[in-house]
């Protein structure tokens, strides 16, 4: 599979890279060092992203040159059209994309899927799926200097992939850090990736309002010691008293999850424009939010990160975890950590 990749990759292509819509580093770092490599190349890339994407990642290298979809969707529908080839990076199935979806479905182009998700869909010509990565940056880094073009990993795209892992693994934490990823980390260091800056630029992000908003998100916390579960929400009235800006809420969630006895935690955060409640599911160990997610918000992910909605108001919301709760009791209770 990765000679017919390299096959393909011969002659000149019209591409576009794709990441998924809300795109995270992992995302925007996978699809900005492929973009740098097929670059090198000599194939004419554009990197079309669904929608914005967060404040934080806004450094990343080559991030300025995203075509934003729901911003300049001509534009950006040409260019899908031209293409010849298409990468799906960090995501496994189209409705992914969010609004992008239709257009890519009547496409007539070579599709190429990298990607760490599970159950992914059956749309690409080639299909790299591996859900026991760490993320699809260290995919792409495998990927590279497995057709044999480690010598073509810029500092750039070294900071690119760098970044996808260390977000995507928690800071190296989270159990789908292997050894190899961390060899992975260490060889992009070498390759000109420099993590303390990195570190800097993706935690050192606090502004006064995002601060007070994790206060209100701490203070609506709700713990259920009988599930190990705890919960956090809020309001668009909460959010807009504090001045909420696209990326702000990331990582609240983790506040919950990183009680000592707590297995599960979910975060609920009201979107008015949407008419939804956006939720993010984690976990600890062996208990499994992606099914969780799949089953009952209408969404997925990992094993220990997934992501879902509800189209009920949130007081009907929290009633719908309460109720689901007991269903996963058994395995909530035995799950070692
Ligand atoms: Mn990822």
């Amino acid at each position: 599979m990765l000679q017919t990749l390299r096959e393909r990759l011969q002659q000149p292509h019209k591409i576009v890279i794709i990441p998924h819509k809300n795109p995270d580093g992992d995302a925007i770092g996978s699809v900005t060092a492929l973009c740098g490599y097929l670059e090198q190349l000599n194939h004419e890339v554009t990197m079309i992203s669904p929608n914005e994407f967060p404040d934080f990642l806004n450094w990343l290298p080559l991030s300025e040159e995203f075509v934003i979809y729901d911003q300049e969707t001509d534009k950006a529908t040409e260019k899908l059209k031209e293409a010849e080839m298409t990468f799906h990076l960090d995501h496994n199935a189209f409705h992914r994309t969010g609004q992008m979806e239709e257009v890519l479905q009547n496409l007539n182009t070579f599709f190429v899927m990298v990607d760490h998700h599970q159950q992914p869909d059956n749309f690409a010509d080639l299909t790299f799926s591996d859900p026991s990565m760490s993320s699809t940056c260290e995919m792409i880094y495998h990927l590279i200097t497995g057709v044999g073009d480690a010598k073509l990993i810029t500092p750039a795209m070294a900071t690119s992939m760098y970044t996808g892992i260390l977000t995507d693994t928690g800071s190296f934490k989270y159990r789908s850090t292997t050894p190899t990823t961390m060899r992975v980390a260490a060889d992009l260091m070498d390759m000109g990736a420099n993590s303390e800056s990195i570190n800097r630029k993706i935690y050192d992000v606090n502004t006064p309002s995002r601060m007070k908003l994790l206060g209100v998100a701490l203070s609506n916390l709700r713990i259920l010691p009988e599930y190990r579960t705890a919960f956090i929400t809020l309001s668009q009235q909460e959010l807009d008293e504090n001045n909420f800006n696209k990326g702000d809420t990331e990582g609240f969630v983790n506040y919950a999850l990183s009680l000592n006895d707590v297995v599960f935690a979910q975060i609920f955060i009201e979107k008015e424009s949407e008419g939804i409640i956006k939720t993010s599911l984690r976990s600890k160990g062996d208990f499994d939010v992606n099914l969780m997610a799949r089953k009952h918000w209408d969404g997925g992910g990992h094993r220990n990160a997934a992501g879902g909605k509800s189209e009920l108001d949130m007081d009907a919301t929290m009633e719908k975890l309460i109720s689901i709760l007991p269903a996963y009791e058994k395995e909530l209770l035995q799950t070692a950590i």
